[in-house]
């Protein structure tokens, strides 16, 4: 057979193939049997130099015309292929991948410290006690000592569900149905839950979370409450914190005081490697908690002799999470980001 015979034969060949090639890969064997750097195409266009000066343009002409014809039907040949996959709702599918492994949930970064700290203080003898969200004025603030004109009783701070109905704004009132319940001391209680306020940015969140203690018993002071307070922030820490007391005011203890930690970042040094440190903006300290002693009037309304003595503090679950994972931004833990939840899987 003549070379320009074999090349014309190509075609009728391939077609041959095609018929019987199903699959994506069998066709691309084909591609590269036929048109491949050393297939049946390229062994006969090697033969060139065998043909006399006068074959060749002849034979050349004919090699280009068939790689033409080649190369459409094995396009051809492609595209029928693919919508036949189509159809079958397989264009992508390939059996040779690993399957798609489903979601594994895990807990939330706000679950995993609200446990941590639940725990610290179940080791030293307290109780877990949680409470309704939905709350009467009387629990949310009059219980807890808030003149008729404090600020945060107002519409502006507050989520009304009724005359004299609020979501609450801090976990308290379950301590003051916790000392209501059980009518005298002792009481060692932590209440962790959702707390509610109006005030939405990039800094507040209309909810949030948020974990109260209360501790009453026979002469404490603020010695116990300080040596708690340190216990729980070198347990969440690390044994290294230091923790500083300033004065503060609360409507609710007496006295009362904002408690900060040394900067986990910089150790309480305030710059790292000459550069000021920026999570403590240089100061050295983080402020976490505020506490003091519990006011007699909170006793008072409470059920509790005015006599009666103890501590108690709270702190904002969402802010020891920023500083204890280094979260930048608030609202990353109520956005529910697959990329921000699993990390803490
Ligand atoms: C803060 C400050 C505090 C309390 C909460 C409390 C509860 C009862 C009686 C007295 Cl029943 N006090 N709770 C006391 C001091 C401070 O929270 O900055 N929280 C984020």
């Amino acid at each position: 057979m003549s070379l320009i015979n074999e090349l014309d034969s190509l075609g009728e060949k391939l077609k041959e193939s095609l018929a019987q090639a199903g699959t994506l890969p069998e066709l691309e064997e084909l591609r590269i049997a036929y048109m491949g750097r050393k297939g049946f195409l390229a062994g006969l266009m090697a033969k060139l130099k065998d043909l006399s000066a006068e074959e060749r343009p002849a034979f050349g002409q004919k090699a280009n015309e068939v790689k033409e014809s080649l190369t459409a039907l094995l396009d051809g040949r492609l595209r029928e292929l693919k919508a036949l996959h189509e159809d079958a709702g397989l264009a992508s599918f390939d059996p040779s991948l690993p399957g798609r492994l489903p979601w594994q949930g895990s807990l939330h970064a706000v679950t995993l410290v609200t446990r941590e700290i639940c725990a610290i203080y179940e080791r030293l003898g307290y109780d877990v006690v949680t409470g309704p969200e939905v709350e009467t004025d009387f629990y949310n603030f009059e219980a807890l000592n808030f003149p008729h004109d404090h600020p945060a009783r107002d519409m502006q701070d507050t989520l009304f569900v009724g005359d004299k109905i609020v979501m609450r704004t801090h976990t308290s009132p379950v301590e003051v149905r916790t000392m209501l319940a059980r009518k005298k001391p002792p009481v060692a209680i932590v209440s962790p839950g959702k707390v509610f306020r109006r005030d939405y940015d990039i800094t507040h969140s209309p909810m949030f979370h948020q974990i109260e203690g209360l501790l009453v018993d026979e002469n404490m002071s603020l010695c116990d409450l300080r040596g708690t307070l340190a216990y729980m922030c070198r347990s969440l820490f690390g044994q290294t914190v230091n923790v500083r007391f300033r004065p503060s005011f609360f409507p609710f203890t007496e006295p009362s005081a904002e408690v900060d930690i040394s900067c986990i970042m910089c150790n309480g040094i305030g710059h790292i490697k000459g550069e000021p440190c920026r999570v403590c903006k240089a100061t050295g300290w983080l402020e976490i908690l505020g506490c003091g002693m519990t006011d007699p009037n909170v006793f008072a309304y409470s059920g509790f002799s005015r006599e009666s003595n103890g501590f108690a503090f709270g702190l904002g679950v969402e802010r020891v999470a920023m500083l204890k994972y280094g979260i930048g931004d608030l609202r990353l833990f109520f956005e529910n980001d697959m990329r921000f939840l699993q990390q803490f899987a």
